[in-house]
């Protein structure tokens, strides 16, 4: 089951963030797509996808990357987004008073000039702990760990919102809340 699911997994990623019309799926603002018809819609585009692995991967999945509404009848990915279809209407939260965002030491440079920008996702991505940071900024090169003075920002009036699996999102982080 393990490589399989990772296989669905990553083609979850990437219709239920990136490119929906792939497999001419639209999803709702909030992300949203009937289980019906992401199953239809991926079989008839040849991934062989069941509910059954659905359900697995949704409850197993290492960073709960996709979430079902209470009847199992929808899904989204919690975060992540790219695709223009969606527009999440995170509420927004107070963060606790640092947060963290792990990079590649070869980043830092233009992050210090430029502060934290999207790119191509629709937020910078934030954690509450060290340890995840570490784990995002490894998978870019040699990791380092930036704190982040998210209650000054919010002293600021820059909103912040917690993904459905505890990532913290916010638009942009100038470079003067990046602790030196
Ligand atoms: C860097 C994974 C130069 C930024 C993780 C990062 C996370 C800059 C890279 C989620 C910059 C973007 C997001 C600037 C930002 N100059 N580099 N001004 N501003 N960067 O992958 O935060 O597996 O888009 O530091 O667990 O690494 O997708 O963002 O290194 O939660 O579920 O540009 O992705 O989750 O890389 O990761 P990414 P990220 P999933």
């Amino acid at each position: 089951m393990q490589d399989k699911t990772i296989q669905f997994s990553k083609f979850l990623s990437y219709v239920l963030r990136h490119k929906p019309e792939a497999i001419a799926l639209t999803l709702d603002q909030d992300g949203w797509v009937s289980v019906d018809d992401l199953l239809l819609q991926a079989n008839r585009h040849g991934k062989k996808l069941t509910r059954e692995i659905l359900e697995y991967i949704v409850e197993n999945n290492n960073k709960k990357r996709f979430t079902f509404n209470t009847e199992h009848t929808m899904i989204r990915a919690a975060q992540g987004h790219s695709t223009q279809q969606v527009n999440l209407n995170h509420i927004s939260q107070t963060p606790p008073e640092f947060l963290y965002h792990g990079t590649a030491i070869r980043f830092v440079d233009s992050i210090r000039q430029q502060g934290l920008l999207a790119g191509n996702r629709h937020h910078v991505h934030l954690s509450d702990n060290t340890e995840t940071a570490t784990n995002v900024g490894a998978r870019h090169g040699k990791p380092i760990v930036l704190v982040i003075e998210a209650q000054k920002m919010v002293e600021s009036g820059y909103l912040f919102y917690l993904s459905d699996n505890h990532v913290w999102l916010t638009e942009h982080v100038p470079a003067k809340f990046i602790q030196p």
